[in-house]
């Protein structure tokens, strides 16, 4: 079975999933305070090569600033001590109430100054800890009523705002790249930059797009009924694929951050068959943190929330190994080539060949048996089937 993860797999964990006290708007925190020293700790043993983290998630929210040196040195000093890297920083936009009508696209210039002030120092505090990337999840930033935000004007100030960050970055000379995180709703009722297609389109009208991409989550994108592996390798086409969050999504309800392949688990078997096979040669398409953005369900207490930690990576492997295997079938290699897979990479046209070449072919067109090549099946329900049993290690 698969081998214990190491740093060398470069998982990552969020300070805030491991670190969440299990409350939801229903019901009191199940689970106590997480020290971010012990969060360093146990992910360290467990094998992860990586932590992530919200300002207010190391430095509680209003923090002096002797409080805010006294949380940074004592969690640096755990990662001295464990090799444990910080690759991401993101920041929170979101829990204080100043942020209820959202950060960067609040309708209140007061509140969008202060949430520009509050990342900027953050940056500062993600380039001081060596993260290359950081990640926009822009939750609040979005509306219940339609007749109360002008979406316009709030791509504008977004627009703004990450213009201004990236503009920041390059002149201190960081080291750092933006990934915005898109989901559909929840906080709001309708959240901007909504699926990775929203997202990809706003980085288009940016200063430099060539800062910013994407951080998609498994479960944001199936809020919105979209396929994750698509959108992912949507986002690797356009270069875009930046970061990503992995976790757990049943269906179209509230976000869940399940455990990762505890929803959709052969979409989870694509994914990660396209992130380590899916590179030139068949090697990696993705060199990033694999960073794990779940939530131990409230029904778990501390052994339960180390175990789930663990199921992540663990299940992860277990997929990088069956993808492999599937790759690696000869009868798998003959069904994809039955379903024309590879043949899909062969550009429509000739070298060269013009659109009057192509209506003067008349092979392609008046003698071409339509019918004939309609009644040709394409095999690709076998070859699913070949994945799911791979999946299942039937094979
Ligand atoms: C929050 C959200 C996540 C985001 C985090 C980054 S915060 O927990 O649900 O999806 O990735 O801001
Ligand atoms: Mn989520
Ligand atoms: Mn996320």
């Amino acid at each position: 079975m698969a081998a214990q993860p190491t740093p060398a797999d470069k998982f990552s964990f969020g300070l805030w999933t491991v670190g969440w006290p299990a409350r939801d708007p229903f019901g009191d925190a199940t689970r106590a305070a997480l020290d971010p020293v012990e969060a360093v700790h146990r992910l360290a043993e467990l094998g992860a090569y990586g932590i992530t983290f919200h300002d207010d998630d190391l430095i509680p929210f209003g923090s002096d600033d002797a409080a805010r040196h006294h949380h940074v040195g004592r969690f640096r000093k755990a990662l001295d001590e464990t090799g444990l890297v910080v690759p991401m920083v993101t920041t929170n936009l979101f829990t204080h109430p100043i942020f209820k009508d959202g950060g960067f696209t609040s309708n209140d210039r007061d509140v969008r100054r202060f949430a520009l002030r509050k990342v900027l120092r953050n940056i500062d505090l993600a380039a001081e800890l060596g993260a290359r990337t950081f990640v926009m999840w822009g939750g609040r930033e979005g509306a219940e009523y339609d007749v109360a935000k002008d979406i316009r004007a709030a791509l504008d100030r977004y627009r703004e705002a990450v213009n201004l960050l990236a503009g920041y970055v390059l002149d201190r000379g960081y080291d750092i790249r933006f990934a915005i995180e898109p989901k559909p709703n929840e906080p709001r009722g309708d959240i901007l930059l909504p699926t990775v297609g929203h997202a990809l389109a706003f980085i288009n009208e940016l200063d430099h797009p060539e800062l910013v991409g994407l951080n998609p989550e498994v479960g944001h994108e199936q809020m919105a009924g979209l396929n994750y592996a698509h959108g992912i390798a949507q986002a690797l086409w356009a270069g875009k694929l930046f970061h990503l969050d992995l976790n757990g999504q049943r269906g179209i309800k509230y976000d869940q951050d399940l455990v990762f392949g505890h929803g959709d688990l052969l979409n989870a078997f694509a994914l990660v068959d396209l992130l380590e096979n899916g590179g030139p040669d068949g090697g990696p398409a993705y060199d990033g943190p694999r960073h794990f953005d779940y939530k131990p369900s409230r029904t778990e207490d501390f052994t339960g929330v180390w175990a789930s930690a663990a199921a992540n990576m663990r299940t992860y492997l277990l997929l990088k190994e069956r993808a492999a295997a599937f790759r690696a079938d000869p009868e798998v290699r003959q069904a994809l080539a039955d379903s024309q897979v590879d043949a899909l990479n062969e550009p429509t046209l000739n070298a060269g060949e013009t659109y009057a070449d192509l209506i003067a072919d008349r092979s392609a067109y008046e003698e071409l048996d339509a019918d004939a090549v309609a009644a040709k099946g394409f095999g690709f329900v076998r070859l699913n089937q070949l994945a799911v049993e791979h999946v299942l290690g039937a094979r």
